[in-house]
């Protein structure tokens, strides 16, 4: 992972489509991620050249799925009415964020970390979800997860570069709503 931040960004039809694939394939990494446990030897696996969290490598402008061995520290955050509290964060390039997201409202919500490209392109999905009538969790995408009146839900995240990023909840109308945050990642990456 020593690729300048360029490499990563792919336009965003690019970033649409990697979005939709992750959305039908990482359904397993991201069960292991949120379930605050993790497979045998991922520990071991984590030290391998090219081996990321789990068999799909997958790695985004904004950063990457996280793994609960590598927590450096837990972020709460509250979902109240149409809103998040708090509605920033600050974290260090290279660390790995617990977020532990509780809905306190009526409705159900959903915490998605990304950058615009990101967010505009899980918006889109979402609406297309909404239209045919599909419930619209998308648990199976690594950088959201679904939060339904009442519960609590966890995402971990590393984020491997520096930048100003979003958590939004794109469930339809809410975003627009003002349902959004900020994510500012200062510094320059840790060596891996
Ligand atoms: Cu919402």
């Amino acid at each position: 992972m020593t690729q300048p931040a360029a490499s990563f960004r792919p336009s965003s039809i690019v970033l649409g489509a990697a979005l939709g694939a992750a959305f039908f394939f990482t359904g397993f990494d991201n069960a292991v991620a949120q379930s605050g446990g993790g497979m045998p030897g991922m520990e071991n696996m984590e030290g391998m050249a090219g081996m990321h969290h789990g068999a799909s490598g997958e790695s985004f402008p904004f950063g990457e799925p996280g793994t609960a061995g590598t927590v450096d520290r837990t972020i709460n955050i509250t979902m109240k009415d149409i809103t998040f509290d708090p509605a920033a964060v600050q974290v260090k390039t290279g660390e790995t964020i617990r977020f532990v997201v509780t809905n306190r409202s009526e409705g159900d919500h959903d915490f998605t970390i990304g950058d615009v490209e990101a967010q505009t392109a899980h918006r889109k999905e979402m609406a297309e979800m909404m239209e045919r009538g599909m419930e619209m969790h998308h648990d199976d995408d690594p950088n959201a997860v679904s939060v339904e009146a009442g519960e609590t839900g966890t995402l971990i995240w590393k984020f491997t570069h520096a930048g100003s990023f979003e958590f939004d909840c794109n469930i339809p109308g809410h975003y627009e709503a003002g349902m959004k945050g900020v994510i500012t990642v200062s510094g320059t990456a840790a060596p891996h």
